[in-house]
């Protein structure tokens, strides 16, 4: 019984959950058993008349059922019985002859939340990482321990699909407010608040208030307005996966059956569901995300590398879009010191204010209290000067991008810069060992490639040269890391990993515009694969200009294979820059997405013939990614199939249930992918030739992945 113990005071029994040497506590089989026999002992004894469950990991309750676990299940009627056994234990919890209350301070997710649901009464604390949610839906599958029923009984359908479908955590604040929390306390009286509430609860019964208003209870409370709110939330769910997840429509299903027959038959058809998810190729592709990911929060980008220098202040030049943003999510993820420099002092408060306001979004979102948004907005200052930069650890570079710039600005902070101070430079577009070329410190310089909106854009590609330190890659992996990033490490080549990968893709989206295909229908067909955008609204999300300057660096450095349709100048000239510039492919008021401006065909010279199904379009465009990735991957682009599936996913929106490109080159085939990649190449021009890569696999028969 090593992971409960407990001691009993006055009659209350606190149990506190710790399973020996595990990072976070999950429900595991072997904790099931343990949770039954602490429950057998606890209630023989008389003397217990209720129990507080807490946990004595510090920032965690419980991350939910053990997910190493139901990767390892064979089979549909194993996983199901798995659910049935999660079902049956939390059965026991929630008729245990003396009342439970769950304590909660820390992560209290999917399995976690179920075992939390299954108490009598549920104490939270305020702590920012109390996250209570249900995230099974990402891991493709659905809370399958009596979570779909017991949390829509608890706070009405309405809300309880608001966080299933979307594997939505909540801040306790706001579980409180949705009534899944019953009382919000700080972290130092947990223990006293959930053992008054278990001693009451001992003496007396305990009525929950009603909280769902009179709009709530007219959509809950009758079948009539169940049916709406179904309906509503397929619709909702259908728009959003385009039937390419099948685990929020199980969702659903589980609590709409749970709620038209009774809590058994919802169980029932819980398990069910459960069975079916989670042998299914969607469901094995996103959680190896999620342990590729936790790989990657731990390494640290370099073997053998040196640990990491703290960084305490970072200085940032350029103060436009990406400085800014840089600088603003430094001060939210990390609370250092940001230095701001530009040319000029109204360039400079330009950025500052950029900065500020993701301080003050946080304000707005109440992620973080006054006093800490005023102790936030100290750590921002800038200059024209380059004061304050010989304390800094980290220099970041968002200037410009053209290498005399650079060059200038690396000269300028070396001189100012403390000896052991990286210089970091953010480009998507210039080599960095070009960069460092005259570099008085050439180890100290590395590429920390951000992708925009800084906030927003969960990847970073860090770039070393050939004389990059071990610890200058280490100390950049580490302080991405702290801004909440995830980093692959790249080569220092032509468009690194993201943008190179990109480019085929892109190119090959501009060659259908110019055969004739309609704007909308790629971006329909692309979002249908998968895609958050498609390529067209990309172009003019990232900016018309930008994407076309990236395509001469990587038609200048790849040749032919790379080069770029004259498409994009066309629009460029006619000052179609894109969202930014409020026109583009697409139509824009007041910030707002429009139509297609059909004067794009015009300007291209084509006029829309719908010639080509959208089979084509994702094949096409899929594939010249697909050849791309494997030619990168076999330069040594990227270290790993690993990094380079993630690095897709997290840079531009690569199709999660699909892995990643290198794992769908794996499902395709290389030996088919070669094939058609030939019959493209032969109808359609040499830049559709197979790389050496897909050669070799088609070959020999290779995986990436085993
Ligand atoms: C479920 O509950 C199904 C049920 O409805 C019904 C079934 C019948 N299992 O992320 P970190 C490991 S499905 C196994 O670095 P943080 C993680 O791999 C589950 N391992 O820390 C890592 O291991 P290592 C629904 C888990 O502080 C270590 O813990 N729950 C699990 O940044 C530390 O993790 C989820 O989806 C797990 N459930 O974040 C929650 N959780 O050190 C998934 C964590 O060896 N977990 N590990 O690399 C999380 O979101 C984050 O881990 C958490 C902590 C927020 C908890």
């Amino acid at each position: 019984m090593a992971t409960f113990t407990w001691e009993v005071n006055d009659g209350i029994g606190v149990v506190t959950i710790d399973t020996p040497g595990a990072p976070v506590n999950v429900i595991s089989r072997a904790v099931t058993e343990d949770l039954y026999e602490a429950l057998a002992v606890l209630e023989r004894e008389p003397g217990v008349k209720a129990l507080v469950f807490l946990s004595g990991k510090p920032d965690n309750f419980i991350a939910g059922a053990d997910i190493e676990e139901f990767v390892r299940l064979k089979s549909t009627a194993d996983a199901e019985q798995m659910a049935r056994d999660g079902q049956a234990l939390l059965d026991r919890v929630s008729s245990y002859p003396k009342p439970i209350v769950a304590a909660i301070n820390g992560a209290c997710l999917g399995g976690g939340l179920e075992f939390a649901l299954a108490c009598r009464y549920r104490v939270a604390t305020d702590h920012p990482k109390t996250q209570i949610g249900l995230p099974e839906i990402q891991l493709g599958i659905l809370p399958a321990a009596g979570g779909c029923q017991r949390l829509p009984r608890l706070i009405g359908a309405r809300a309880a699909l608001d966080i299933i479908l979307a594997g939505k955590s909540e801040r306790a604040g706001k579980a409180q407010r949705l009534g899944i929390v019953d009382e919000l306390v700080p972290p130092a009286i947990l223990r006293d608040i959930a053992v008054a509430a278990a001693r009451r609860l001992s003496q007396g019964s305990f009525r929950r208030p009603r909280r769902s208003g009179f709009l709530g209870s007219l959509l809950d409370g009758n079948p009539l307005g169940r049916l709406l709110v179904f309906r509503l939330a397929r619709k909702q769910v259908l728009a959003q996966t385009r039937g390419n997840y099948p685990a929020p429509l199980a969702a659903l299903e589980a609590v709409r059956h749970g709620l038209s027959h009774g809590m058994r038959e919802g169980l029932k058809r819980e398990a069910q569901l459960f069975g079916q998810l989670a042998l299914s190729d969607v469901s094995r592709k996103l959680v190896q995300i999620f342990f590729a990911t936790r790989e990657l929060k731990k390494d640290p980008g370099i073997a053998g590398a040196p640990p990491a220098a703290e960084v305490q202040r970072l200085a940032v030049v350029g103060s436009g879009f990406m400085g800014a943003g840089i600088a603003g999510t430094t001060v939210v993820q990390a609370g250092i010191d940001v230095r701001l420099k530009d040319s000029d002092v109204a360039r400079v408060a330009k950025g500052l204010n950029a900065a500020r306001d993701l301080v003050n979004e946080r304000l707005t979102r109440r992620r973080i209290t006054k006093f800490e948004h005023t102790r936030l907005v100290a750590f921002l200052s800038g200059s024209d000067q380059y004061t304050g930069f010989g304390g800094a650890q980290l220099v970041v570079e968002a200037v410009f991008e053209e290498l005399g710039v650079k060059q200038q600005v690396l000269r300028e902070c070396e001189a100012v810069l403390p000896a052991t101070a990286v210089f970091a430079s953010n480009t998507s577009t210039i080599p960095i060992g070009r960069i460092a070329e005259r570099a008085a410190r050439p180890e100290r310089i590395v590429g920390m490639h951000f992708f925009s909106p800084v906030a927003r854009m969960p990847l970073l590609e860090v770039i070393p040269t050939a004389a990059t330190a071990p610890q200058t890659v280490s100390t950049a992996v580490a302080f991405g890391r702290r801004l909440g990033k995830t980093v692959i490490v790249v080569k220092d080549a032509p468009g690194f990993w993201v943008n190179r990968i990109l480019g085929p893709y892109m190119n090959e989206a501009a060659h259908l515009l110019l055969s004739g295909v309609r704007a909308e229908e790629i971006d329909r067909a692309m979002v249908q694969f998968g895609f958050p955008v498609g390529p067209i609204t990309l172009l003019d999300e990232v900016g018309i200009d930008v994407a076309q300057h990236a395509g001469e660096v990587l038609e200048a450095a790849f040749g032919e294979r790379m080069t770029p349709p004259p498409a994009l100048g066309a629009l460029v000239k006619d000052g179609r820059l894109g969202r930014k510039a409020g026109k583009g492919f697409y139509r824009y008021a007041n910030g707002k997405k429009g139509g297609v401006d059909a004067a794009i065909y015009a300007l291209l010279g084509v006029q829309p013939n719908g010639a080509i199904p959208a089979a084509e379009i994702v094949q096409r465009l899929t594939y010249a990614m697909l050849n791309e990735a494997a030619r990168a991957l076999a330069e040594g682009v990227v270290r790993s199939p690993r990094d380079g599936d993630i690095g897709a996913i997290y840079g531009f929106g690569f199709p999660p249930f699909r892995g990643g490109p290198l794992r769908y080159l794996d499902d395709v085939g290389a030996d088919r992918l070669f094939a058609e990649l030939q019959r493209l190449a032969e109808r359609l021009g040499p830049r559709f030739a197979p790389s050496e890569a897909i050669v070799d696999h088609a070959r020999s028969r290779a995986r990436f992945y085993p």
